[in-house]
């Protein structure tokens, strides 16, 4: 009997708890790691890029240096009271956590929300965001270089279950030889020049770290002009470090294609852009380590289809998420489709990037709302050709794509 497909996939959802894999959470424990709450909300680089566009150029340094309550004050006045309707992705973002916090989003002021979160434990509030948003783990952005970061580690933390760790390499790796100072600082004694001993306490920092934080994966953000092979210092890093601990260690190596970083630096955050990568870079990875597994997120909308062509080339390639400008609806929809297509249930469709705890809320519902209608067409086409369909199978399928895939978790 056909089943409704309709209500199958929202069964699914609803009933599938959310393993986030790319995230720049942190734990309460993490004490100025952990951003949650309005001010930060409504920081959010995204907002503040879309605020700087309607400030007189002279005035976006001060905006910038402003206490960070204040600068909220500025972004809510300007893109929620005295403006036109909040409908870019990011405004309307802060409309659907204020509404599943209760809240009024139409507020002259943040007085009622910012009431609502100092009257929480972070503990409790953070219990209260993964409920509301149906997340169950999300994955870190873990960086033992980063000076606020790196005393946790090396101290020792309560670290809440619920966050795991993937170690992130662009501090340790990216601009060689700026690094060197970092990694001596901690014990690693290489030196400026790429020669043997370099590579060999480069892989023993990958190790240890790996070891320590537990992590799910190595990840590195890059630039479109990456090229492998290539004399380039990352690229050479890459290929004598990380590609092999990756291999040695069995754990995915992330790569993140695309940026350019800080094409507008005085947006600060909100100054990095994106540029098309030559995909035949990745043909050559993929070949030269077929042992290791790529997870691989890139920037730009004119790459995703040839992503997907080449993951069919290279089962040791996992597409994963619509990342950082990708993540809007109209866009999600087309690259989960051509995805779905191309590689059947062999991708990850989403992370949420989520730097501020609250924006859970609302990234996983904006994007299973993209998403949903995505899988109700290819399970009816499914049912429709002849296939007996039934509500499990789908579970089963979102339970893997939503739960990390078949490399995570
Ligand atoms: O999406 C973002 O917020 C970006 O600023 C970056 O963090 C990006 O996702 C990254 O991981 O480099
Ligand atoms: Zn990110």
């Amino acid at each position: 009997m056909a089943i409704n497909v309709e209500q199958a996939v929202e069964n699914a959802f609803k009933s599938h708890k959310i393993v986030d894999i790319h995230t720049h959470l942190y734990p309460a424990s993490m004490g100025p790691m952990y951003l949650a709450g309005p001010d930060e909300l409504i920081t959010y680089h995204y907002l503040k890029a879309e605020t700087s566009r309607n400030l007189p150029l002279s005035e976006v340094e001060g905006f910038n240096n402003l206490p960070t309550d204040q600068q909220a004050d500025v972004v809510w006045k300007m893109l929620f009271v005295g403006g036109t309707s909040p409908i870019s992705e990011a405004q309307l973002g802060v409309v659907t956590v204020m509404n599943a916090l209760g809240l009024n989003p139409r507020a002259d002021d943040l007085s009622e929300f910012r009431q609502l979160h100092n009257d929480m434990s972070a503990e409790d509030y953070t219990d209260l965001v993964f409920e509301k948003s149906g997340v169950a783990k999300v994955y870190m952005t873990n960086d033992p270089l980063d000076p606020s970061e790196g005393p946790f580690w090396q101290n020792g933390f309560d670290l809440d279950p619920r966050f795991q760790c993937v170690l992130r390499l662009d501090s340790a790796l990216m601009n060689w030889p700026e690094p060197v100072d970092k990694l001596k600082a901690i014990g690693y004694e290489v030196e400026t020049a790429l020669n043997e001993t370099t590579f060999r306490e480069i892989r023993r920092y990958l190790n240890d770290w790996c070891g320590k934080l537990d992590a799910r994966y190595m990840a590195i953000s890059l630039p479109p002009d990456f090229e492998y092979p290539s004399d380039d210092t990352t690229s050479t890093l890459m290929k004598e470090c990380v590609y092999p601990t990756a291999r040695d260690r069995r754990i995915p190596s992330a790569m993140m294609v695309g940026v350019t970083r800080q094409v507008n630096p005085i947006l600060k955050d909100g100054g990095d852009s994106l540029g098309s990568w030559d995909l035949r870079n990745l043909e050559r990875i993929a070949r030269d380590w077929p042992d290791v597994n790529f997870l691989m997120t890139i920037l730009s909308r004119e790459d995703q289809h040839e992503l997907c062509v080449t993951a069919r080339k290279f089962p040791n390639i996992t597409p994963f998420g619509c990342w950082w400008f990708l993540n809007n609806p109209s866009i999600i929809q087309e690259i989960t489709s051509e995805r779905i297509e191309l590689l059947g249930t062999s991708c990850v469709p989403q992370h949420s990037d989520a730097r501020i705890l609250d924006q859970l809320l609302y990234k996983w519902t904006h994007s299973i709302r993209t998403i949903a209608p995505v899988f109700v067409s290819k399970y009816s086409d499914l049912q429709n050709a002849g296939w007996p369909l039934t509500e499990q199978d789908i579970k089963n399928d979102i339970a893997l794509m939503f739960g990390g895939g078949n490399l995570l978790d």
